[in-house]
């Protein structure tokens, strides 16, 4: 019998697969959800029981870095918020919803711009560069930028969020190509339903994961309201935090008002513009939220 540590990859009816050392164990759980109500996630570390006949159980779920519940996956290295140079257009609100809210629950970003063979991104990763994030311009079609998408993901857990249609699948299939994940318009109509009930599993790129996420191709992390309390805005946007309770007034909520440290910063280049409309925006959305309205 043996004790060893390892990363959950996917849980099936029952099962859950476990990495460790290189080798996948099937696990069954010893009701550890049951007990602490906590259930098993994609990309969570665990503690396995290899027994000699083969069987393996699950022990115990180590504490978690950070986790989402849709899709379901724990210890996030890093997420990547995918935006297409075009079709779809890039939203830098949608953008900034996601990187706001994963800020909000402590998981790194990286910025990916998809389609560069069909549109320059316009500036816009630049606009992100000086946001402090890690950005990156791909075209799944030519392979550019690929060796870096796969440097990125090399020794982390990492998902690809983004609206439909901005290449996240394709993007997968270039990088693992066994996945062969269906792509485009019609597949997307017709595999809802039968997709729903594909559970998340983690693919490894390199010496990395990448979370394949069926059904939850817009992430849902849109939903603003339902997320942030306005109190933590200011804190989910990174680059205004050297700049967080440097305001005249300890009551400023950063939107338009006077002696603003961040609006100044602004002025001066030091913060983006589009950033600081996408916070205004988000402000605007969750300024008349109740505590209680939030969960
Ligand atoms: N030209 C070009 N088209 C792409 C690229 N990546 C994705 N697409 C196309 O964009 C459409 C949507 O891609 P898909 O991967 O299904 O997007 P998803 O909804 O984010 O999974 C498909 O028709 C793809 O062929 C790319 O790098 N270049
Ligand atoms: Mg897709
Ligand atoms: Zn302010």
């Amino acid at each position: 019998m043996t004790v060893t540590d390892g990363i959950l990859i996917k849980g099936i009816g029952g099962f859950y697969y476990v990495e460790a050392a290189g080798e996948i164990y099937e696990c069954k759980a010893k009701g550890i959800h049951r007990r602490k109500g906590m259930s098993p996630l994609a990309g969570d570390s665990v503690q396995i029981t290899i027994n000699n006949e083969g069987y393996c159980s699950l022990d115990k779920i180590h504490e978690r870095r950070n986790f989402l519940i849709r899709p379901p996956v724990a210890n996030i290295d890093k997420l990547f918020v995918l935006a297409s140079t075009c079709e779809p257009l890039p939203s830098t609100l949608v953008i900034d919803k996601m990187t706001a809210i994963a800020q909000d629950k402590n998981i790194d970003c990286a910025i990916v711009f998809t389609k560069e063979d069909l549109k320059s991104d316009e500036g816009l990763a630049e606009v992100y560069r000086k946001s402090g994030f890690e950005t990156y311009t791909v075209s799944a079609a030519t392979g550019a930028g690929l060796d870096e998408i796969r440097n990125a993901i090399n020794g982390n857990i990492c998902v690809f969020s983004g609206n439909s249609g901005v290449g996240k699948s394709t993007l997968l299939n270039a990088l693992i190509p066994e996945l062969s994940l269906e792509t485009g318009e019609i597949s997307e109509k017709l595999g809802r339903g039968r997709h729903t009930t594909r559970q998340v599993e983690l693919f490894k790129v390199g010496n990395g994961y990448i979370a394949d996420t069926p059904g939850f191709a817009a992430i849902d992390m849109l939903d603003t309201k339902l997320l942030i309390r306005k109190e933590n805005l200011p804190f989910c946007f990174k680059e205004f935090l050297p700049y967080l309770g440097t305001c005249k007034f300890s009551t400023c909520t950063h939107v338009a008002d006077k002696g603003c440290r961040i609006c100044e910063a602004i002025e001066n280049g030091e913060i983006m513009k589009s950033r600081h409309e996408s916070y205004i925006s988000m402000y605007n959305e969750v300024k008349d939220i109740k505590d209680w309205e939030l969960k």
